[in-house]
C-alpha cells in the first residue's frame, strides 16, 4: 500500500470513525490552549475535589502525548428513546450517561482498533487513545475540531445533535490539516440551565465542580455541603446529573446512541428507590461492566441516606 496524502488521510480516518459509530468527526490541531483562563479556573479552587485535573497538562495537549500534533474528535451520542430518569413511579433518578455499558469499554476499543489501521496506512504513526482518562480539555478540543460549542453549561452542543453524547480523542503525531474550529456559541441569550441547576453550579460557561451534583454522587466520597445536600434530597438524583442538559432547547430531538451503547434495563434505573438499599453483592452484580462500577457500595448507600433520609427502624 503506498501512503496516502495528508488529505486522503484525514477523510479516510473520519470516514472509518464514522463508521465505527462516531455521529461527527472532526480534526484539531494540538496548540496549546488558553493559559490564563485556565490559570483562573485553578486559582478559583475548582479542582479541589478533583485532583487528577492537572493544570499543566491540561493546557498542553502535547504533555497527554509527546509530539502530539493533531487530534481526531469523535462526538459518540449515548441518548435513547424511554430512558428517562426517575420516569418509573418512585425510582431513583440515575443519569441518562450510566443506563447502558460502561462507555469506555466500547469507545476505547473502537478507537485502539481504528489507531491500529491508521498505522498499518501511514507508517511510523504514533497515538493515544483518550475517552475521558486523561488531562486534556475534551470539549475544547471538540469545539476547535467544528463538533460544536461548550454551551453555557460548559458540555459540547454538537448543534441540532445536541449535547447527549461521550467524546473521544485520537491523538496523533502527525500534522493533519484541521478542521474549522466552531466560529461561535448558540446559545444566544437563553440561560435555562444556569436558572435549572439545582445548586447554582453554573455561570455561563463556567462550572463550579464543588457544586455539582455529579460530583459528590460519583467522583467523589467527600461529604456534600448544605446546598448539595438539599438538592439530592428534593431532586433524587441519586448518580450524575441531567438537570442542565434537560432543559436544554438544543436537546429537543436529540442523535439517539449506538445500539451498543444501550444494554438491557436493570432494576436500579426502574425500580422503586428504597429497594436500593441493596448488599454489597448485589451492587457489584448490577453495576458489572457498567460505569457505575467506580461508586463504591458505600459511596452508593451513602448517597442513597442523602436522597431518601436514613433508615426508620
Ligand atoms: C472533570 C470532569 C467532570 C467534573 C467537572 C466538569 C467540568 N465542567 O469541568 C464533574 C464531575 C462535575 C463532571 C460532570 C459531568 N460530566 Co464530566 N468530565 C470531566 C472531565 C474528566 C474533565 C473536564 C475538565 O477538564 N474540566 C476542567 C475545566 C477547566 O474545563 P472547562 O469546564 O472547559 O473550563 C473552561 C471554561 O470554563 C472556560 N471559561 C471560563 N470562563 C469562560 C468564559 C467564556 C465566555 C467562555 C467561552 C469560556 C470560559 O475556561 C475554563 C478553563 O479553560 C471530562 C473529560 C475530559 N478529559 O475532558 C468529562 C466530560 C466533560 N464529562 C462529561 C459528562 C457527560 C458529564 C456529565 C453530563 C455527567 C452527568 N450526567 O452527570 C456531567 C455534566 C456537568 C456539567 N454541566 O459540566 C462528558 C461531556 C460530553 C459533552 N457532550 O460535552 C466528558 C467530555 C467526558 C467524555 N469523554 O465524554 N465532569
Ligand atoms: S449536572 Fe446538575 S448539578 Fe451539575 S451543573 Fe448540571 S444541573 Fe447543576
Ligand atoms: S440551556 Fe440555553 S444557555 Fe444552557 S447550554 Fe443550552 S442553549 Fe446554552
Amino acid at each position: 500500500m503506498s501512503t496516502p496524502t495528508a488529505e486522503s488521510f484525514k477523510a479516510w480516518l473520519r470516514q472509518a470513525a464514522l463508521d465505527r459509530g462516531f455521529a461527527r468527526v472532526g480534526f484539531a490541531s494540538c496548540e496549546p490552549f488558553d493559559r490564563e483562563r485556565l490559570a483562573d479556573w485553578f486559582a478559583e479552587g475548582r479542582a479541589s475535589l478533583l485532583p487528577y485535573l492537572l493544570q499543566e497538562a491540561l493546557a498542553d495537549p502535547a504533555r497527554v502525548m509527546e509530539g502530539a500534533r493533531a487530534a481526531l474528535v469523535g462526538f459518540f451520542p449515548y441518548a435513547r428513546p424511554g430512558a428517562v430518569p426517575g420516569a418509573a413511579p418512585g425510582s431513583l433518578k440515575l443519569s441518562r450517561y450510566l443506563w447502558g455499558p460502561d462507555y469506555h469499554r466500547i469507545l476505547k476499543p473502537r478507537l485502539k482498533a481504528l489507531l491500529l489501521e491508521a498505522q498499518a496506512r501511514w507508517p511510523g504513526l504514533r497515538g493515544r487513545v483518550c475517552v475521558d482518562t486523561a488531562p486534556l480539555l475534551e470539549r475544547q478540543l471538540a469545539a476547535r475540531a467544528g463538533l460544536g460549542w461548550q454551551g453555557k453549561h460548559t458540555l459540547l452542543i454538537a448543534g441540532k445533535g445536541g449535547s447527549w453524547g461521550f467524546l473521544g480523542v485520537l491523538l496523533l503525531d502527525l500534522a493533519l490539516p484541521p478542521d474549522r474550529p466552531f466560529p461561535l456559541d448558540r446559545c444566544g441569550a437563553c440561560t435555562r440551565c444556569l436558572e435549572a441547576c439545582p445548586t447554582g453550579a453554573l455561570e455561563p460557561f463556567k462550572l463550579d465542580p464543588g457544586l455539582c451534583l455529579t460530583t459528590y454522587t460519583v467522583e467523589s466520597e467527600a461529604p456534600p455541603p448544605p446546598v448539595v445536600a438539599a438538592a439530592l434530597a428534593a431532586t433524587s438524583w441519586a448518580a450524575g446529573c441531567d438537570r442542565c442538559q434537560e432543559v436544554c432547547p438544543w436537546n429537543g430531538a436529540p442523535l439517539w446512541g449506538d445500539a451498543a451503547l444501550w444494554g438491557g434495563p436493570s432494576p436500579l434505573h426502574t425500580q422503586p428507590g428504597p429497594q436500593g438499599r441493596m448488599g454489597v453483592g448485589r451492587w457489584q452484580a448490577l453495576t458489572r461492566k457498567t460505569a457505575l462500577r467506580r461508586v463504591r457500595h458505600r459511596h452508593w448507600l451513602a448517597t442513597l441516606t442523602r436522597v431518601l433520609g436514613p433508615i426508620v427502624v
